[in-house]
């Protein structure tokens, strides 16, 4: 009886429905939350209409953290939330999307996100004291902060991973590596060290939910952002990897420049001679949606080297050995064929090398291919 009046009453004026029977205010109310369920029934309602918070709020950081470490982790998460709500409302600034117009020295081009990006984490560091030096995808060289004993942080970023993204409204990311100093060390090379000495690292995935997973070598956990608080609250802890999984992501239009190794190894997937069971294919374009992927399926991400890239794409510092951690953390595993990824020492801040991140088992087997190829 309800649910026809208050469809009936939404062709009349709130004068016309308040003075035809008593208890307008209850009625104005009921109207108000039919309309709500329609609403949300169509996906319209906002988050505040629609949302139920999972029980289990911690948010992030945890607690038990160190101090500064907490710190630190903090402001790079309120830095991600900035950038998510840029994210979320590019396509209404003409200052947001597009080129910014300068190649990085990666030698490609930069969009106006990711040089935005880079500004929003710069600038919250720099009000930190215990960090170092920052070195970042965008940036040249490191940039260094503070030479003093308790600028301990080295902290190591893509701002936004993914750009291929950022003008179709794709998922794009942030993924960040946290190193300490080492005794002594000149702050503006003290970042050159294997990706075992991270302290932390983490990724934000800017997709439908904007979500956050992070290790500081204790699991791997999972946050999501809550819109109406702008937390990041508690949504899977101890992450676990799948030792095998259903997908296999690669940008296959390479497929022909790969090492033979590498070619072998997708044949071994997409017809199921290498783990067993045929894979399908995933690839987003973006690592860090591909990687979030793998890491909740299972399966596995290959960027090998190519003609054009034969060190491979994807960069040490920033983009292999923060996901490595939290793959390892998570059960997983990642090598560049032959080393594994943390074990790898790096030479300069913006090296590259061939990635092959996911499950245990398919990583393996990649792993053997190359090795008895070699
Ligand atoms: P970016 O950091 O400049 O965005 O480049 C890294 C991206 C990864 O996110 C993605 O996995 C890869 O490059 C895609 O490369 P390609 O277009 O060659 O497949
Ligand atoms: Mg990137």
């Amino acid at each position: 009886m309800y649910g026809y009046r208050a469809e009936r009453d939404q062709g009349r004026s709130s004068d016309e429905r308040s003075s035809s029977s008593g208890g307008a205010e209850r009625r104005r109310t009921f109207v108000f939350r039919t309309r709500s369920v329609h609403r949300a029934k169509r996906g319209l309602c906002d988050a505040a209409t629609t949302q139920t918070i999972l029980p289990k709020m911690t948010k992030f950081p945890p607690t038990t953290l160190d101090v500064p470490l907490r710190e630190l982790l903090r402001t790079l998460a309120q830095a991600c939330v900035q950038i998510a709500a840029k994210l979320r409302t590019a396509g209404l600034s003409t200052d947001v999307l597009g080129a910014a117009g300068d190649i990085n020295i990666q030698g490609e081009q930069q969009q106006k996100l990711d040089v935005l990006a880079n500004n929003i984490l710069t600038d919250a560091l720099r009000s930190l004291a215990s960090v170092a030096a920052i070195v970042s995808e965008e940036d040249d060289e490191p940039i260094v902060l503070s030479e003093s004993d308790t600028a301990k942080y080295l902290v190591i970023f893509d701002p936004l991973d993914g750009s291929s993204n950022i003008d179709i409204n794709g998922p794009t990311g942030t993924i960040i590596s946290i190193m300490e100093r080492k005794s002594g060390a000149p702050a503006k090379t003290a970042s050159l060290q294997c990706g075992s000495q991270q302290v932390a690292a983490m990724y934000v995935l800017y997709g439908p939910s904007t979500v956050l997973v992070y290790t500081t070598g204790e699991g791997a956990h999972g946050y999501t952002l809550d819109p109406v608080s702008g937390e990041f609250l508690l949504s899977s802890s101890n992450m676990q990897m799948p030792e095998s999984g259903p997908y296999y992501s690669t940008n296959e239009s390479n497929l022909s420049e790969y090492p033979v190794a590498f070619q072998k190894a997708i044949e071994g997937f997409r017809t199921g001679t290498l783990t067993g069971t045929k894979l399908g294919a995933r690839y987003i374009g973006a690592l860090v949606a591909d990687f979030h992927r793998t890491l909740l399926k299972g399966g596995i991400y290959l960027y090998p080297p190519t003609k054009k890239t034969p060190h491979g794409k994807l960069r040490l510092l920033y983009e292999a050995n923060p996901l490595a951690l939290i793959a390892h953390e998570a059960g997983g595993a990642a090598t560049n064929g032959a080393t594994d990824i943390l074990n790898i020492d790096p030479e300069i801040p913006h090296q590259r090398v061939p990635l092959v991140i996911g499950s245990k088992n398919a990583v393996e087997a990649v792993r053997t291919l190359v090795k008895a190829d070699a």
